[in-house]
């Protein structure tokens, strides 16, 4: 039996999963989550963010992630698993965050105490003392300027899988370069939220994978190494600063010695981090071409697997590295479970209030319509942010939770159409996919049966499964993935939701209405 332990870093929460595995036999024996707002609390974030007047500003501390790797490992050690068995160890954490270091974090990684707590000895390895994250949306000027030198968006989007977007890396640290040039010129390090956490458990700075380094504006896809136009169009100086580009499969090295004394831990091997959603691609057992799913987290995403590269020529969408040393297209939007909580709230509903809502109301409801841009959307790009309502009363509870889960399906809908996929089915993750009125929608919205999956938390799940996927294939083994994902990142049969006939022509409808709302608000604004 050989156990392999999986981690994602979210925006809200830092999860562990271990499975083990033991000829056919595979099972999750253990799983823990910290909340960053509840159980971190002197790092004052709300939703894993600091607090900023600025609703384009989003930044969260780089040191509270380490804290909470240092609690979760803990909690390992004390899990009463035999982790004599812990044979390898993968991650995934947000894409697009940036993490800078100075020069003192190589020795400072390789020398610490494992007496001391981990976020104690790191406070002095930052230039930047916070992480832009995926919700940042300051960077208009630096997206513009970077399009503007390589040539155009659409340039761009051939090279790097996708237009510059704001919250992409490239435009982040080009912002870093021009507002801090002292503290950019004192970074000889910018990891992704991935690489950081890959490298305080390898005790040495840690490279990238093809996933994670796609969300950056700054690697060419056809090549996986870093694109020299992107880079000179970015920040001067930039290569010797970004961590190198390794293959998915790659294993970094062991568990460093500071986790073998602290926890107790064994010298599992380490394989390199990805970003959550090419984690949760694995996690949802997406290995072939056609297959969809939908990850209602912090942000909702959809995502599929795609052999060849083929870039959204509208802009909206993104293709980055997948697991399988394919490609994956997403889809991302930003106002996804906060805006169904701020609804939730402002109606004082509870998640079975909100579903009732759901089950109590028809679909379409003759046309009402809301564009939920409660904070800067990425899916389409809104940088003031402002609710519109059409044929909708802002009172109206019940209407207003149908009508914002509507919009959100209808936008995923409407805006992965460019991956050319002819959605019959739906794997659903992230913690809004346990409540099945809202994939009730996401079903008829779609026309596609919806299945929930096994494990709940896809990121997680696929990143233990990559710790075995790789400790396999460095053991001689030659896998594939199907076989990987099999019997874990399934789908519940019995938890189908299949359209209804209905619904589907009312949506089928409704989505060229909603596409019209868009524009028209969009070309007014
Ligand atoms: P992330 O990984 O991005 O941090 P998760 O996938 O863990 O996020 O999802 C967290 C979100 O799940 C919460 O913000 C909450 O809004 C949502 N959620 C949890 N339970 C329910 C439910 N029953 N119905 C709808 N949403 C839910
Ligand atoms: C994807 C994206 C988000 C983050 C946070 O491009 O920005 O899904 O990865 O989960």
């Amino acid at each position: 039996m050989r156990l392999y332990l999986g981690l994602d870093c979210s925006t809200q929460s830092l999860t562990a999963m271990a499975i083990a595995i033991d000829g056919g036999r595979r099972e999750v024996v253990w799983e823990r989550s910290l909340e960053f707002d509840r159980d971190l609390p002197d790092y004052r974030t709300r939703h894993g963010v600091l607090p900023s007047a600025d609703p384009l500003i989003a930044v969260s501390p780089p040191l509270m992630w380490a804290e909470a790797l240092d609690a979760v490992l803990a909690d390992l050690a004390t899990s009463g698993l035999d982790l004599t068995r812990l044979t390898a160890i993968a991650g995934s954490a947000q894409q697009h965050g940036s993490v800078y270091l100075n020069q003192s974090s190589t020795a400072c990684l390789a020398t610490l105490d494992p007496a001391r707590p981990l976020a104690d000895q790191l406070r002095r390895i930052f230039t930047r003392e916070t992480a832009p994250i995926w919700m940042d949306a300051s960077t208009s000027a630096e997206c513009a300027e970077i399009a503007a030198a390589v040539g155009g968006a659409a340039r761009l989007a051939g090279i790097t899988g996708s237009r510059a977007f704001e919250r992409f890396t490239g435009p982040q640290i080009r912002r870093v370069a021009k507002q801090h040039p002292d503290a950019y010129a004192a970074t000889t390090r910018i990891d992704l939220v991935s690489s950081f956490m890959a490298s305080l458990l390898a005790g040495r700075h840690a490279p990238l994978d093809p996933g994670d380094a796609s969300g950056m504006n700054l690697m060419d896809l056809h090549t996986r190494c870093w694109s020299r136009e992107a880079l000179d169009a970015t920040a001067p100086d930039l290569e010797p600063k970004l961590p190198p580009i390794a293959p998915a499969t790659t294993v970094i090295g062991a568990l460093s010695p500071y986790w073998q004394t602290r926890h107790r831990l064994p010298p599992a091997a380490l394989v390199v981090w990805t970003g959550d959603n090419p984690s949760s691609l694995a996690g949802t057992g997406i290995v072939e071409e056609g297959q969809v799913a939908v990850s209602l987290g912090t942000s909702d995403t959809i995502f599929g697997l795609m052999h060849t590269p083929h870039v959204d020529p509208g802009g909206a969408g993104h293709v980055f590295g997948a697991p399988t040393g394919d490609y994956m297209g997403l889809t991302c939007l930003r106002n996804g479970s906060l805006a169904r909580e701020r609804i939730r709230d402002a109606h004082g509903l509870d998640w079975r209030g909100f579903s009732r809502a759901l089950e109590t109301t028809s679909p379409g409801q003759d046309g009402a319509l809301m564009l939920p841009w409660f904070e800067p959307e990425i899916t389409p790009t809104v940088n003031a942010p402002a609710v519109h309502r059409r044929n909708l009363d802002a009172g109206a509870p019940h209407a207003n939770v149908r009508a914002l889960v509507e919009a959100q399906m209808m936008a995923l809908a409407n805006h992965s159409r460019w991956m050319g996929i002819d959605v019959r089915t739906i794997h659903a993750t992230g913690g809004a996919s346990a409540n099945r009125a809202i994939l009730r929608v996401m079903a008829d919205v779609f026309g596609a049966d919806v299945f929930q999956c096994q494990v709940g938390n896809a990121a997680c799940l696929g990143a233990a499964l990559r710790a075995w996927h790789a400790d396999a294939a460095a053991r001689g083994s030659t896998r594939p993935w199907s076989a990987i994902v099999a019997g874990l990142a399934e789908p519940i049969a019995a938890s189908r939701i299949q359209p209804d006939g209905d619904a589907v022509r009312i949506y089928a409808a409704l989505r060229a209405e909603y596409a019209r709302f868009e524009a028209d608000v969009l070309s007014r604004r």
